[in-house]
Formats: C-alpha cells, structure tokens, sequence
C-alpha cells in the first residue's frame, strides 16, 4: 500500500440532522493527521475540502422524501469527479467526511477504475435504507443502496454506471441496528454481515480473516469505508447516531492492522465525525489514530 495519498476533505452535513459533522475533516486534520501519515514514509497532498451547497429551506413542495437531494446530488458529482483524478493520478484517494451520503461520491469515483471493486463497511448502521424503507428521509443511512444501484434515479445517475458495487463484493462489519427494510434486502442480496454477535462471538481476529479471505478472492480492490459509530461510543462520542455496544478501540485498531497485512484496501474514507458532539476531539483523534494502522503503524 505504499502509495503517496491524496485527501479530499468533504463538510457535508446534508445526508442527515445533527449540525457540527461539516467540521469533520478540520477536526481531522487538526488531529495531526497529515503528520502521522507523513511519519509513516508517505507523501501527502491535501486537496482541500469540496464546496458544498445550502441546506433546503423548505420542504413541502419537493417530490421525494429525501432531503436536500439536490445539495447532496451536486456535491457527490464533484467528489466523484475529484476521486476519480486521484485515482488516474497514481494516487490513493483518503477522504474525510461529513456524512455518510458522501459514501455515493466516493464510491461512484473508485468504482470505474476496478472491475470487481470490494467493499468494506465498517458501521453500526447499514446504510442499505431506499426512500421506500427509510424512517428518516436522511441520506445518509442510503449510500450502500444507492451503490448497490438501489434507490432514487438521481443518486443512481451519479458517475459512469447506475450499479457501482456487487452485493457478493460487500463486507458489513459492527451492525448492530438495522432496519426493516434493510435487513430484507442483506437477506435477498446475500450480502456478507458480520453483526455485532459475530465479533462477540468469534472474535475481532477470526472476523477480519474471514472478511479478508473472503474479499480477496473475488475483487481487484477495496475501499473501506469506515463509519466512526462502528466503534462503541465510549471511544467514539462524536457522531451524529451513536448505537451502545459497539467495536471497541483496540479492536478497530486489530482490524485496521489486519487490512494493512492484507494489502487489499485501495481506497478508504472516515465519515461521521462530529467535533460538535464530541469530548475533546477524541473521535477525530481516534479515527487519525485508526487511520496510523491502517498504513503500516506498528506498535514495536
Ligand atoms: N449513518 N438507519 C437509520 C436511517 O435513518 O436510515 C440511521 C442511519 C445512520 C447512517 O450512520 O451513516
Ligand atoms: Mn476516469
Ligand atoms: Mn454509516
Ligand atoms: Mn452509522
């Protein structure tokens, strides 16, 4: 993985109602996230955050339920476009959320570069929700539909193709609360969980060798796509839709550690932190240090 890395930051708070997630990346990179990664070996660019359009005033008069779409459709398109330059520059594309919708940009810009590309959804949620499932009419618990080439024409229209990502290409890890709607589709998909039972239950190590065997066969990359509310909010307070009994730090750390041996990921963003709900920017500060293993920190 050793490849210089170019960041996108992305201050989207539209995919969902708790204001202060559009701080995410400063609170980042605040963090110290460059110079740690720059320790590592790497060269880092830091292309700066993408612009990102006005929350709608009013909602009576849209024809969907979802809200700010048109923000949200626009600014995905740029991140995609920006992802997309990163990758044919040779580059690995590091972005910094914000929201989870900005997942839609960030896949809709990978995915034309792999043929098989693997996914890695680290999340209490599983963003799986279409407007029919939704309870929230919130973008953000969509983006892993929306790739799957599931949900609103103008989210799917978004990049080259309508379908990003397989649903036999996708790894859910840390669920633990799942809608209706949701879990129908993971059943009809077949799509790979490993819930919040599993890791209990088998353990962080034999989770992430599973995970790893089963992606490295069948894909020619993978994009992590690591939502801070994964993590139990004891270690992580800072987001926008905590879920008690979580994966702890340590664990998350083993994962990322793991991902590293593995060589397998090609792309990766960090989503949902929110500084403003936080306790001294430990969340960025955890999501920084996670994002240490995840390019070759080592303890000894
Ligand atoms: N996230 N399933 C809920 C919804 O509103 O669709 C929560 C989604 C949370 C999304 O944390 O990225
Ligand atoms: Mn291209
Ligand atoms: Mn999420
Ligand atoms: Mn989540």
């Amino acid at each position: 993985m050793k490849k210089n890395i170019s960041i996108i930051g992305v201050p989207m708070d539209l995919g969902q109602m708790r204001r202060g997630v559009d701080m995410g990346p400063s609170a980042i990179r605040y963090a110290g996230v460059i110079e740690r990664l720059e320790d590592l070996g790497y060269a880092i660019k830091d292309l700066g955050d993408i612009k990102i359009g006005q929350a709608e005033r009013v909602h009576k008069d849209r024809d969907t339920n979802l809200r700010n779409l048109k923000a949200v459709v626009e600014a995905s398109k740029t991140l995609a476009a920006k992802v997309d330059d990163v990758i044919e520059g040779g580059d690995f594309p590091l972005i910094f959320g914000g929201d989870h919708s900005i997942a839609i940009g960030t896949l809709a810009g990978v995915s034309p570069h792999y043929e098989n590309l693997g996914v890695i959804w680290y999340d209490a949620h599983g963003d799986l929700n279409t407007a029919d499932t939704s309870p929230s009419g919130n973008i953000h618990g969509m983006p892993l539909a929306v790739s799957l080439g599931l949900g609103h024409e103008d989210l799917l229209d978004i990049g080259h193709d309508r379908v990003k990502i397989k649903p036999e290409n996708v790894v859910l890890i840390g669920a633990r609360s799942l809608d209706e709607g949701e879990r129908e589709l993971i059943k009809e998909k077949g799509i790979k969980v490993y819930t919040m039972h599993e890791i209990d239950r088998l353990g962080m190590a034999k989770v992430m060798e599973d995970a790893i065997d089963y992606l490295k066969e069948k894909t020619d990359g993978v994009h992590l796509s690591l939502d801070l509310d994964g993590l139990d909010p004891s270690d992580a307070p800072g987001v926008g839709t905590p879920v008690l009994g979580g994966i702890s730090y340590r664990e998350s750390h083993l994962a990322m550690e793991m991902l590293e041996e593995s060589g397998l990921v090609t792309s990766a963003e960090f989503v949902e932190v929110n500084p403003i709900l936080d306790e001294k920017n430990k969340t960025a500060t955890v999501a920084v240090a996670l994002m240490g293993s995840l390019f070759g920190e080592k303890l000894l």
